[in-house]
């Protein structure tokens, strides 16, 4: 099946009891058994509900995946794969990752004994310099958050099976519609589903998707023991957001295309983090991995302050000053205080998060009236 009639059909089959042909939301806690043990597939609602099951196999198909796994947050996904560690575990990570992930790996699991080490991954020997014998994980956020950058998947998965370790793909950015690193040998594909997946802004929800049994096994006994699981109503939300993704995607891709080529050419504008743009670093590999070149743009100003960043984001109009991203309506945020206030200031500056730095989230408005009110903001 072709991705469009994927997102629109699999997974979802008529009720059988009523031929409903939208999955109904089974608001309930519990099922009923005929006899201890004898019941028709459903327990308790956290070990699995029908809503949940659902949507779980709509995100496997998507991305060509054998399972799928539901949570309340993209976080709550990515805290259960940091439990597949144990103490004395080590993780290299992207040194451009969302400050919730850094805040988890550095202020929650740091005290479990599990240890990140932070890494420009655009450089494949950065990563390779740090294995060690404790090394279990590798963990890549590409497109990153929020610099943009493009890390070649197929480069640390070499890494990663050479030395056995886990590799996992924070695919949040680019969704299952533009690239599919299981497809490229990772191991686990995380997403917030709260982004381009549901699509709308109105739900929190995270995933993971993977095609190995035994790490399926491990995840899902994760998922039912700590519980952090959506609710049946957010899942059909999802179920019916992601019946539009690859329109949306196309949608907010193009106007992306527009928005980037309209900041390049700003009097006012610095520097435009964008993969398609052929001076990106990441651009032939993003043109190697992705469908498309998503639909997040950062900038920064000539006037590299944040009172001018500030200046720009309190006259904004069609852009909602906001975190988050993915929605059908663009979003603009300033990272430094909002997405990655919980990174240190002098770790955000080695990154290379400038004090001007800008993020959109381009959505799926007219691309004329997004220019205008950039052009606006910035006048
Ligand atoms: O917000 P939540 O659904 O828990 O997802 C966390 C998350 C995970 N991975 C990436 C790449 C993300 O960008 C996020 C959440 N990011 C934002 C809220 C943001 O504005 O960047």
């Amino acid at each position: 099946m072709k991705f469009a009639t994927k997102a629109i059909h699999a997974g979802v089959e008529p009720d059988p009891s009523t031929g409903a042909i939208m999955t109904p939301i089974f608001q309930t806690s519990t099922f009923v058994q005929a006899s201890p043990g004898q019941h028709k597939g459903f327990e308790y609602a956290r070990s699995l509900n029908p809503t949940r099951q659902t949507l779980e196999k709509a995100l496997a198909a998507l991305e060509n995946a054998k399972y799928a796994f539901a949570f309340g947050s993209g976080m709550a996904a990515i805290d259960t794969v940091i439990k597949l560690l144990k103490p004395g575990s080590e993780v290299i990570c992207g040194d451009d990752i969302y400050g919730g992930s850094y805040r988890l790996f550095v202020r929650v699991y740091e005290d479990f004994g599990i240890k990140f080490h932070f890494t420009d991954m655009q450089e494949a020997q950065n990563v390779e310099k740090l294995v060690n014998e404790n090394t279990k994980m590798i963990w890549v956020e590409t497109p990153s958050n929020p610099l943009l950058r493009v890390i070649d998947i197929e480069a640390m998965v070499a890494i990663a099976k050479k030395h056995n370790l886990i590799s996992v793909v924070d695919n949040t950015f680019a969704t299952p519609y533009l690239q599919n690193p299981l497809e490229l040998g990772a191991d686990i594909v995380t997403h917030s589903v709260t982004k381009y997946l549901g699509g709308h802004s109105d739900v929190v929800m995270g995933a993971l998707m993977l095609n190995d049994d035994k790490l399926a096994e491990r995840l899902y006994f994760l998922q039912k023991s700590c519980g952090a699981v959506p609710a049946p109503f957010d899942c059909f939300l999802v179920l019916r957001g992601i019946k539009t993704l690859h329109l949306r995607m196309n949608a907010s891709c193009e106007n992306a295309l527009q928005v980037a080529d309209f900041l390049v050419n700003h009097p006012k504008i610095q520097d435009v983090y964008f993969p398609a743009l052929p001076q990106h670093k990441g651009h032939d590999i993003a043109k190697k991995q992705m469908r498309k070149f998503g639909s997040m743009i950062s900038f920064t100003l000539k006037d590299d302050t944040q009172a001018a960043a500030y200046r720009v984001l309190e006259k904004v109009k069609v852009f909602a000053l906001a975190e988050s991203l993915g929605g059908v309506e663009s979003l603009c945020c300033y990272p430094a205080a909002m997405t990655h206030a919980s990174i240190p200031a002098e770790v955000r500056k080695a990154t290379g998060i400038k004090d001007s730095l800008i993020r959109l989230s381009v959505g799926c408005e007219d691309a004329e009236d997004l220019i205008a009110d950039l052009t606006q903001a910035l006048q």
